[in-house]
């Protein structure tokens, strides 16, 4: 089985898959998040290489941001997310699944849940895909407070606030 990998897709020069090992090859390494994303840890890399690495086309005004499984996705302006990172390890081994790993989307300072286009919803866990969009993408996010509450008391669904 090859290693799990993010695939960047869409309005980029240059689709393409990136595993745990290329991330870290990166450069804008982020040795601890903790400073930068309150109450959370690990190892990541700063969003903006992740999207240099495939070049971002000057169409695409979106970032599209899919779960693995495909059962979650966030689709924010790319402008929001300048100073986002993706986490890929904890205390050097990969990021546990159910940490959101083997990937996961962290943007410092998300409104709180529901409150605007970029929320802590939009922390994707088990990122699969980023795709570059020229408008708003595909996004499962709950769009009323009631939908939101009842995603929440799911099994299994984290939730912080
Ligand atoms: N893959 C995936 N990522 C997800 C979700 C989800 O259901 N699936 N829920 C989102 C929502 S609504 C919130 S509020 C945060 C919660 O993250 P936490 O459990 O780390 O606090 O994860 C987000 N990322
Ligand atoms: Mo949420």
């Amino acid at each position: 089985m090859s290693s799990p990998s993010i695939s960047i897709e869409g309005a980029v020069r240059a689709g393409t898959s990136l595993a745990a090992g290329d991330l870290k090859a990166l450069p804008g390494q982020v040795a601890d998040v903790a400073p930068l994303v309150a109450g959370r840890s690990g190892t990541a890399v700063r969003l903006a290489s992740v999207l240099d690495a495939a070049g971002v086309d000057s169409s695409a005004t979106y970032l599209t941001v899919e779960s693995d499984d495909a059962s979650f996705a966030a689709s924010v302006p790319l402008d929001a997310v300048r100073e986002a990172v993706i986490v890929y390890a904890l205390d050097g081994k990969p990021l546990p699944r159910e940490k959101g790993g083997p990937f996961r989307l962290l943007i410092p300072d998300a409104a709180r849940c529901g409150g605007a286009e970029v929320d802590k919803c939009a922390n994707v866990k088990n990122v699969g895909v980023l795709r570059l969009d020229v408008g708003h993408g595909h996004d499962t996010r709950p769009s009323t407070k009631a939908d939101h509450a009842a995603m929440h008391r799911k099994p299994g669904h984290g939730h912080s606030e």
